[in-house]
């Protein structure tokens, strides 16, 4: 049978450029691309989606014979604080009703992304292992703990092969974040091409784990390629790319851009920033699956410069 995907959340920082990537891989006409809203600017097949409604999940998987899932619809941690309920309801309701489409319609494979948000104090703050215990402090890792036990269950019950990795903070050039308490990375690389002062919502020495958009778009595909038998966790993998704090990262930029200047007014989003580790250890990810990164904070750096500079030389 060919392969016909569906990708939930579509729309969003990785949704965006990893729709394009399997759009490349594996056809256009067979990548079914939703989001809550039609941006307008999608390739390809487009329906809209709220993952919440079952039964319109369910009729766009019966009308293209879906195969495998990308569940992708998510509220992020510092958004989700603003209306704890509705994030949950949306972030656990969304999964639920995919797991159990892809149960009930044979779906071959999911991919559930999961995220350093599941971490809490009960877990080392460095190097912190994929066994560590899980404490979140925000509803988003509350219901990403919550979905990681989800996709096991269906897996250890049902057989359903359901595929997860606890993303850090992803940079990318390509598309903007929304929500997060990791999208200072991203901004302040449009702020410093733009020539205008950074103010950060976190304070210089908070230090989080971080990964490029092309490591994170690689890891997941080659998670999902992976032979079955090879995925040891069926709740999720930690990724680490690097591990960097907003000064790291201004003294990287500092040195392509020397006039670049930052100011720190940490906000709400310090305290859930205090509640995640500072880096991460990814080596099952490593021996189960072969995974290795190949950015580091100067390649970022130099990659989001370049990029975002051709960006604004073209759109200004
Ligand atoms: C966020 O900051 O909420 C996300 C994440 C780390 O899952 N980028």
């Amino acid at each position: 049978m060919s392969v016909k995907i569906l990708i939930t959340g579509a729309n969003g920082q990785l949704g965006s450029v990893l729709t394009a990537t399997l759009q490349d891989r594996y056809g256009l006409e067979n990548v079914v691309v939703s989001d809550i809203r039609n941006s307008g600017n999608n390739r390809g097949i487009f329906e809209v989606i709220d993952a919440t409604d079952y039964e319109r999940v369910q009729s766009v998987v019966t009308q293209y014979n879906i195969t495998q899932i990308y569940h992708l619809a998510a509220i992020l941690s510092a958004k989700g604080e603003e209306n704890p309920l509705q994030t949950w309801d949306i972030n656990t309701k969304a999964l639920l009703n995919v797991l159990e489409i892809a149960r009930l319609n044979a779906i071959e494979k999911v991919f559930y992304p999961s995220s350093i948000a599941v971490f809490g104090e009960g877990a080392p703050k460095n190097n912190t292992p994929n066994d560590a215990y899980l404490n979140p402090t925000t509803v988003y890792g509350i219901s990403k703990v919550d979905g990681e036990n989800w996709a096991q269950y269906y897996f250890l019950k049902y057989g359903l092969d359901v595929r997860s990795i606890r993303y850090p903070g992803v940079i990318g050039h390509q598309s903007l974040p929304g929500g997060g308490t990791t999208d200072y990375a991203v901004d302040i690389f449009h702020k410093a091409v733009l020539n205008e002062k950074f103010n950060c919502f976190l304070s210089e020495d908070t230090a989080l784990p971080m990964i490029y958009m092309d490591d994170v778009i690689r890891s997941t595909i080659e998670l999902m390629e992976a032979p079955s038998e090879k995925i040891k966790v069926r709740t999720s993998y930690n990724l680490a790319g690097v591990s960097f704090s907003p000064k790291d990262v201004a003294l990287e930029i500092a040195k392509i851009l020397p006039n670049f200047s930052i100011d720190y007014k940490p906000d709400f989003r310090q305290d859930i920033a205090n509640h995640w580790p500072k880096s991460i250890d990814d080596s099952q990810a490593k021996t189960d699956w072969g995974w290795q990164p190949k950015y580091n904070l100067e390649a970022i750096t130099k990659t989001m410069i370049n990029a975002l500079t051709e960006h604004y030389t073209v759109t200004i």
